[in-house]
Parts: C-alpha cells; sequence; structure tokens
C-alpha cells in the first residue's frame, strides 16, 4: 500500500531543462567549447551539478586542477540562478497541480526527491510550495542518483517505510535509483519508455492509472 509519493523536480514538476542547457552552453562557450549540443546536455539530466560540468569539459581538450572545476560549477550555477529568477508558474508542467491535489485529497503525502541544490528556490517561484510536504534535495544528501539516498532520506522525513513510497521519475538515473531504495516507480517524460518502470505514463495526464499504482 503506497501512503507517499516522492516527485523528482526537474523534468517531472517544472521544466526547467532549457535553462540548464543555456546557462550549461553559456560556461561551455566561454570555455572555447563550441559544440555543446541538446545531446549532451541529455546525457546531464538527472545527474549532479559535478558529473553535468564533466559532460562539458569532456567536449574540450583542456585539464582542470579540481580547485578549477568548483569555480567553473559556481560559474554556471550562477548564470542558472539567474534565469531561474524568470520562472513562474509557466513552468510547472501539464497535470502536475490537479495530480498533487487529487493524491492530498487522498491523504497521500507529497515528498520531493530531487539532487538540484536550487530546489527550494524553484518550489518558491513556480508556487507548488504549498503542495508539498517534505523535500529531500541536494543540500540534504552527498551522494546523487543512482544512489538512492534522496528518496530514502525523502521516504525518512515524511515517517515512512521505503516500500510505502512511490517515486516518480523521468531520468534513467532517479529510475535506478528509485528500485534501489526498495521503491516502486512511474516514469514520466519523453523517455519513458527506456526507463525500465514499473509504471509508464508520457505526462502525468488522468489516463494514469492510480488507482492500481496505489495498490502498490
Ligand atoms: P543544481 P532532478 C537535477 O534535478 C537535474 O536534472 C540535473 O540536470 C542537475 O544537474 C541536478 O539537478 C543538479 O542541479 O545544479 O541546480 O544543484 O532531476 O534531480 O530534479
Ligand atoms: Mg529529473
Amino acid at each position: 500500500m503506497i501512503k507517499g509519493v516522492i516527485f523528482d523536480l526537474d523534468g517531472v514538476l517544472v521544466s526547467t531543462d532549457e535553462l540548464h542547457y543555456k546557462a550549461w552552453k553559456q560556461l561551455a562557450e566561454d570555455l572555447g567549447i563550441m559544440n555543446f549540443t541538446k545531446e549532451d546536455n541529455y546525457l546531464q539530466k538527472g545527474v549532479s551539478r559535478m558529473e553535468s560540468l564533466e559532460v562539458v569539459l569532456n567536449k574540450g581538450t583542456k585539464l582542470y586542477t579540481e580547485a578549477e572545476k568548483l569555480i567553473l560549477a559556481e560559474k554556471k550555477n550562477s548564470c542558472y540562478v539567474d534565469l531561474l529568477q524568470e520562472l513562474s508558474t509557466e513552468a510547472v508542467l501539464p497535470h502536475v497541480v490537479e495530480t498533487l491535489e487529487m493524491l492530498r485529497a487522498q491523504g497521500i503525502l507529497i515528498g520531493v526527491g530531487s539532487v538540484s541544490k536550487n530546489t527550494p528556490l524553484i518550489l518558491k517561484r513556480t508556487e507548488l510550495e504549498q503542495y508539498i510536504d517534505k523535500v529531500s534535495c541536494g543540500l540534504d544528501i552527498t551522494r546523487s542518483k543512482p544512489d538512492p539516498e534522496v528518496f530514502l532520506v525523502a521516504a525518512k522525513k515524511l515517517g515512512l517505510q521505503n516500500e510505502e513510497c512511490l517515486v516518480v521519475e523521468d531520468s534513467a538515473a532517479g529510475i535506478v535509483a528509485a528500485k534501489a531504495a526498495n521503491m516502486k516507480c512511474l516514469g514520466v517524460g519523453p523517455e519513458y519508455r527506456q526507463l525500465e518502470a514499473d509504471y509508464e505514463s508520457l505526462t502525468l495526464q488522468s489516463e494514469v492509472d492510480w488507482h492500481t499504482i496505489l495498490q502498490g
């Protein structure tokens, strides 16, 4: 029996992909890497900021020290945070609000499990805070997806057993993390058929069979 649903943030509740892409592309170009593409950006989905930086640096030839890499990651984040100031309720993905309201009405607890350290800012700017019981994000963890830590912390904060939680994810790393946490998972987003989730749907549309899913 599912008592809590833990939602990934980027690509599930909100659309910030384009802003991440713009900020990484800007950094790449500042480093003289002119061929950073959306395909490269796809490899950054659901993984940590430092792992995402490696995707950019692998496109170039120059080697950087760990200290230099931290500065570059901070530079990208500063650009990304500037872009986030423009974020509004328009960034909330289709069917999200009605899904959250429907789950709440059934007494299901709502968590967020995101490796993004900008999760609190994004939830505030998109006005999604009001629907969320507990947040587990990059500020709470030391290991990124596919490690299950972010979901284990979310379950603990919700006061639930791991197997009482369902994870909703759009990235392969997130689905691996959910399974490692002993949680059932619903895969959504453009790549939902490749995610090998327990349940699948392109969006959080009304056709998602929540009745069956919540039976566990
Ligand atoms: P930040 P999620 C992830 O969020 C993004 O998908 C990924 O592209 C990003 O690198 C990561 O957050 C870290 O974000 O730089 O803001 O801390 O999909 O786990 O919600
Ligand atoms: Mg995601």
